[in-house]
């Protein structure tokens, strides 16, 4: 059967809340399986890098300032439809509208801080697992 994989960060207020293993236990439940994963720390630049495609937007510091305030939790995850189920899995970017279940409506405080990411298609999902994990830590 064809899999495909996306990419994920559990964000520095899932870790500050606690939620990380909540979190994974919904991922897991939905069948995505982990074949990368690491606690780690993004510094200024790396979040000034991931988020490129924002730099113009009014929130951009207020981004970079959030996801590199503490750790995160990186991860590969592979499953059919993987970009798309997982998008469903996490909800609206904005909480408030987020569907009744989904990890952002159960875990996310607001917009700004909306507790995971998720990739947005497959050709992004491998540019940010390869910013964040070698060939050797890719299973
Ligand atoms: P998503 O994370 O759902 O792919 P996005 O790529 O449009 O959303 O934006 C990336 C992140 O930037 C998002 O998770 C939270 C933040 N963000 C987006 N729009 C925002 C806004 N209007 N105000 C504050 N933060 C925002
Ligand atoms: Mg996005």
């Amino acid at each position: 059967m064809a899999t495909n994989r996306t990419f994920t960060m559990l964000k520095p207020d899932s870790l500050e809340k606690g939620n990380t293993g909540a979190i994974l236990e919904k991922i897991n439940a939905a069948g995505f399986r982990i074949v990368a994963m690491k606690m780690t720390q993004m510094s200024t630049k790396d979040a000034e890098t991931f988020y490129a495609v924002h730099n113009e937007r009014p929130f951009f510091r207020e981004l970079v300032e959030y996801m590199t305030r503490g750790p995160i939790v990186a991860a590969i995850l592979e499953k059919d439809n993987a970009v798309e189920d997982f998008r469903t899995l996490i909800g609206a970017t904005n909480p408030a509208d987020a569907a009744e279940g989904t990890i952002r409506k159960l875990y996310a405080a607001s917009m700004g801080e909306n507790a995971v990411h998720g990739s947005d298609s497959d050709e992004n999902a491998e540019i940010e697992g390869n910013f964040h994990f070698s060939g050797r830590e890719q299973f």
